[in-house]
């Protein structure tokens, strides 16, 4: 079993090497067969250059240098995962942020939980045993009210859909097709996988604020798009039932 840990980064100088280091060495303290995909796009405070660097260091990092033929405004982690998942030579992929928020830790509950049958873990905040650590309040607030509201529309059976640290079997990607171009990404991955009859599952994770670099989040801009997101799924899967179910191979759009 192969594992690709696929890591977005966006102005990481400071984050990605530490990162990425934290992870292989992860990978070597577990033996495990991996690769690590980092997906820089359009950076320019040379967190590419850093990259090409760990290259000739590591030689199972596989770095995507995301390009865009059309200028793109805007945040685009999503189109970033999908680019880097796409790239993932591994059957088990685990998104992780770059700017050390995750805990790499948590990387073997969730191996273990898709290897006792789950197609998609989710690294969760919310659940017994999980904690947002420094994570800001009104943050939190909205992250958790956005997996509460999935849960009442979707039946998202899980308390964290809103941070993108997850495992999960590639075939579910290849499947269910992602579309967003942002964070959205996150909740449209599970709202997707949940309407698709895949088996969604979690365990606890420690989460630390970042303490490098500067922040893509913008709270206005995310809500918006979330709320978007929520709506278009909702009239896709609730209101047009010829649409109950995700349309098998669709695809992800990177
Ligand atoms: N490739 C790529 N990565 C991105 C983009 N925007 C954010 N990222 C990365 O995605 C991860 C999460 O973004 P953050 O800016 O940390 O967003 P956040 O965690 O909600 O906000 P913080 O509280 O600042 O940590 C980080 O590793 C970023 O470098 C982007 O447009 N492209
Ligand atoms: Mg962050």
């Amino acid at each position: 079993m192969k594992i690709s840990f696929v890591i977005p980064f966006h102005n990481e100088n400071k984050n990605c090497l530490p990162m990425i280091e934290r992870v292989v060495s992860y990978g070597k303290k577990e033996k495990l067969n991996f690769e690590v995909i980092p997906v820089d796009d359009r950076s320019t405070d040379g967190t590419g250059e850093i990259l090409k660097k760990t290259v000739k260091k590591y030689k199972n990092v596989h770095p995507v240098y995301r390009k865009s033929d059309k200028v793109e405004k805007g945040n685009t982690m999503g189109k970033s995962l999908i680019a880097g998942t796409k790239a993932a030579k591994g059957e088990i992929i685990i998104w992780t942020m770059g700017d050390r928020s995750d805990d790499v830790e948590t990387y073997g509950k969730m191996i273990k939980k898709i290897q006792k049958g789950y197609d998609i873990v989710f690294g969760s905040r919310y659940m017994p045993g999980g904690s947002r650590g420094n994570l800001d309040l009104l943050k939190a607030f909205l992250s958790s009210w956005g997996t509460r509201l999935a849960g009442l529309l979707f039946a998202v059976p899980v308390h964290d859909i809103t941070n993108a640290f997850r495992a999960f079997k590639k075939e579910v990607f290849d499947v269910i097709g992602l579309e967003s171009v942002g964070f959205s990404i996150s909740p449209e991955f599970a709202i997707k996988a949940q309407l698709s009859g895949f088996r969604l599952g979690e365990v606890p994770t420690i989460y630390t604020n970042r303490v490098e670099g500067v922040s893509s989040f913008k709270i206005y801009k995310m809500t918006k798009s979330y709320l978007f997101l929520y709506m278009k799924l909702f009239y896709d899967f609730r209101l047009r039932p010829q649409f109950s179910r995700v349309s098998k191979g669709a695809g992800s759009k990177s």
